[in-house]
């Protein structure tokens, strides 16, 4: 009886041992923020999109509505208006970045430049190390 416990103790810590690692591992994450790479949800997403419209001067919203100025750039950009421009931002495009499905993608900010305006930045799906 006593070499069966033993046994057995001996099981549960090379469970242990094999499970530590896969414990102490984060399942979905960014890299680090040292990166520049931050964990964002949908939201955060279309605001930081919001915000980078504005630092090239189109206000995205005026009031409750899309202003004036967003639907004329979304319109000389293909989209019918703004509101077509933010469903394709928050289903179309989120969905191709948030490869599986967890509801986060990483987002890196880049440098305003002329070939990169503000509203462009990067973006990969948070399961890179996962
Ligand atoms: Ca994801």
């Amino acid at each position: 009886m006593k070499r069966l416990a033993l046994a057995a103790a001996a099981v549960l810590m090379l469970i242990a041992v094999v499970a530590a690692p896969v414990a102490a591992r984060t399942p979905f994450a960014c890299p680090a923020a040292a990166s520049g790479q931050l964990r964002v949800d949908v939201d955060e997403w279309w605001d930081r999109s919001v915000t980078g419209w504005a630092e090239e001067g189109i206000p995205v919203y005026d009031g409750s509505d899309y202003s004036v100025e967003f639907d004329a750039w979304a319109q000389s950009v293909g989209f019918a208006d703004g509101a077509a421009i933010e469903d394709f931002v928050r289903n179309a495009q989120w969905d191709e970045i948030d490869k599986n499905d967890n509801g986060f993608v990483c987002m890196k900010n880049l440098p305003n430049t002329a070939g990169t305006p503000g509203f462009i930045f990067g973006g990969t799906d948070d399961n890179a190390r996962g």
